[in-house]
């Protein structure tokens, strides 16, 4: 069911346009943006999203399906309602975790991590002719072990897999079907990364590729958000540091990334204003980034209500 989110009235007005205010989605549990402007209309901005049942307080979490909010304002969001549940995917038997959308070769495909009956974690594809789906299953990733936490790069008829939990981060240039890996190209990242916990994205700014991750302070939980840099996607990258340290309304977890809409650079990630603090009921956000002369990322101060 698509429903037309208005949040006019709660805008923070900075720089050239405005946004609505954090969170920016208040009527179901969101979490794991991944953010799109797809070159097929660049006026809108898609964030793909998993979701939190309400007051699912356990380690096994309560996810169970997929939406999309789109939007072309920054200001209304459209919730384009479920684009997949697990119980549509012959492969899963529950837990819808993080995931990724990709426009390939003239279909939308989502990049998803689904539990199959073995326990393990999978990164799966389903397909649509339409960016807010819905989305059929078309199986899973083989050779992309510990499948979980997809993101997919995608640049001049290439497209590359990032992916990573519990303190792994690989990367792999993906075939044709997206349903393989080209195995010779499977570089681990992690040593490449410190405090990496999980849910690589990557983006191309000024000629360079910026890897960010949400990692682990010394100091321990809440994840914290990281980058590294490097003239190829798949590295070797150099470390740059925190960009989204402690902030009042964390969760355990942080997941997100990067995306330019109409000329400006926003940071898509989730936090627990919305529950009052549970790490397993958590709601997207959204700040713009800027950069420093050297091209490094600013701190983000997460705004909210
Ligand atoms: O949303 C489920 C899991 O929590 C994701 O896979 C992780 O990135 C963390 O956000």
């Amino acid at each position: 069911m698509i429903k037309r989110i208005t949040l006019i009235g709660l805008l923070v007005m900075t720089g050239t346009f405005s946004f609505a205010q954090n969170p920016l989605i208040t009527n179901i549990y969101t979490a794991d943006p991944a953010p799109h402007v797809w070159p097929t209309d660049t006026t809108t901005l898609y964030v793909y999203s998993s979701h939190d049942e309400p007051l699912s307080n356990s380690h096994i979490r309560g996810m169970n399906d997929y939406h999309v909010f789109s939007t072309n304002d920054l200001v209304h969001w459209t919730d384009h309602g479920q684009i997949l549940h697990w119980n549509r995917v012959p492969w899963a038997v529950d837990q819808a975790w993080a995931i990724d959308a990709v426009y390939w070769k003239g279909k939308y495909y989502l990049i998803t991590c689904m539990r199959g009956e073995d326990q393990k974690f999978r990164t799966g594809v389903a397909v649509s002719e339409r960016p807010q789906g819905p989305f059929t299953d078309c199986g899973y990733i083989r050779d992309a072990d510990f499948g979980q936490d997809p993101a997919v790069y995608v640049e001049n008829g290439k497209a590359y897999l990032f992916w990573g939990h519990d303190r792994t981060c690989f990367g792999a240039e993906l075939n044709d079907d997206l349903l393989s890996i080209k195995k010779e190209t499977l570089v681990n990242l992690r040593p490449q990364l410190p405090h990496v916990f999980e849910a690589p994205w990557v983006i191309k700014r000024n000629g360079r590729y910026l890897l960010m991750y949400p990692g682990l302070p010394d100091r321990g939980w809440p994840q914290k958000y990281y980058y590294a840099e490097a003239e190829k996607p798949l590295g070797p990258y150099e470390y740059k540091g925190i960009f989204i340290d402690d902030w009042a309304g964390q969760s355990s977890t942080t997941h997100g990334g990067i995306v330019r809409f109409k000329g400006r650079d926003i940071m898509f990630y989730h936090g627990s204003i919305l529950s009052g603090g549970l790490s397993e009921s958590r709601s997207i956000m959204a700040d713009w980034v800027d950069y420093d002369k050297d091209g490094s990322i600013k701190l983000i101060r997460p705004t909210k209500k």
